[in-house]
């Protein structure tokens, strides 16, 4: 076709495509590429968050608004290359929630479901459907969706700690609903907040009922959203370190344990997985992708993390509480410096559900 008969049939075509747009109407052949890539395009990047430079902004969050204020004081790991959408990855939120002693964030709930990792500091207890749990660093906190939380610091030292919940997939799902507590004592003093629950069951009820080898007998109403919801550091920690002194390391994972719901040996929570991962001194993991996006925060040790392909190969260094996120499919590698423990969660779950779930050596 020479240039002029190409000129006039993409000016043909521009008409047409002006033609039918205000009949709600589009071309296909135009958009077919970018909607049915060969690989995944994410749009999320490499991204690193590192505790140095953001810890002094989560304590200064601190001296602007309180706790009651903000709902729930959090600053937001949002993501390069999803900037303004709250978004960690396409599917997955993260963010540092800070309280204060003597402060309380009050008792809600929604149907994203919610997971803590307890960073730094001791004394404040989350509460899900009225157990409440106080918290160390490195424990691991499920709220499942439409589970009734609230937070609050009796103690006497700043607790922050890693939210991850699944807000971007649910407004994609367009399933997004709230409710405060109903409070006897008055109106609720915003669209999402309510006064801080009571215990119906002392602490460590859940941990006694599901989280020891054992189960309620006779068997109990299934209606539990979550059976166990606190997955205590120690006992983690335990687990991978004893995991890695009883054979040679997973060459791409290290030594990698999923924490699970213990009714069903399946993921903590349904729609994100979380992993506690232990990677032995001078470890150098196998290029590996996956299409689940994950998230993770260094808890113990040093080391690096690659990222990309050439020539947007990103290379980060991590050390303890920094953050850093793998977009869907890039292909990685992680190593380390020193012992490390590593946690991390993904949108792996909605994945095999779907019967999407992707994985590789590259
Ligand atoms: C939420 O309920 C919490 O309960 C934290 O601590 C972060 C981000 C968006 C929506 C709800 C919490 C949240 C959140």
């Amino acid at each position: 076709m020479s240039a002029a008969m190409s000129a006039a049939v993409s000016e043909a075509r521009r008409a047409f495509y002006r033609a039918i747009d205000p009949l709600g109407l589009a071309p296909l052949w135009e958009v077919l590429h970018a909607l049915v890539p060969a690989r995944p395009a994410s749009a999320a990047e490499p991204a690193l968050w590192r505790w140095q430079d953001v810890r002094p902004e989560v304590l200064r969050a601190g001296e602007l608004i309180g706790a009651a204020e903000a709902v729930r004081r959090v600053l937001i790991m949002e993501n390069p290359g999803l900037r303004g959408q709250s978004s960690a990855t396409g599917t997955l939120y993260a963010g540092l929630q800070l309280i204060l002693p003597g402060e309380v964030a009050p008792s809600h709930r929604h149907s994203q479901t919610a997971l803590r990792f307890v960073l730094e500091g001791r004394g404040a207890y989350t509460a899900v459907n009225g157990e409440r749990h106080t918290m160390e660093p490195g424990d691991f906190v499920i709220t499942p969706s439409w589970t009734w939380h609230d937070h609050g610091n009796p103690g006497h030292e700043p607790v922050i700690w890693l939210d991850g919940l699944d807000i971007p997939l649910l407004r994609m799902l367009d399933a997004g609903f709230a409710e405060n507590r109903p409070d006897a004592g008055g109106p609720a003093t915003g669209p999402t907040t309510g006064p801080a629950s009571e215990p119906e069951r002392p602490e460590g009820d859940a941990l006694a009922r599901y989280g020891s080898n054992l189960r309620p007998y006779p068997e109990e109403r299934a209606a539990l959203a979550a059976p166990l919801f606190v997955y205590p550091y120690g006992r983690s920690r335990a687990a991978v370190l004893q995991l890695a002194r009883s054979g040679p390391p997973h060459p791409v994972h290290g030594y990698k344990m999923q924490y699970i719901n213990p009714t069903t040996g399946g993921a903590a929570m349904r729609t994100m997985a979380t992993f506690l991962q232990l990677l032995p001194r001078g470890f150098t993991g196998h290029w590996y992708r996956s299409t689940d996006a994950s998230v993770h925060s260094v808890v113990e040790g040093h080391g690096w993390i690659e990222i990309g392909e050439s020539p947007r190969l990103r290379r980060f260094e991590w050390g303890p509480r920094d953050h850093f996120v793998v977009p869907s499919w890039q292909p990685y590698r992680i190593g380390s410096a020193a012992e490390s423990v590593l946690f991390s969660f993904s949108d792996r779950p909605v994945h095999e559900a779907l019967g999407i779930w992707r994985e590789a050596l590259t």
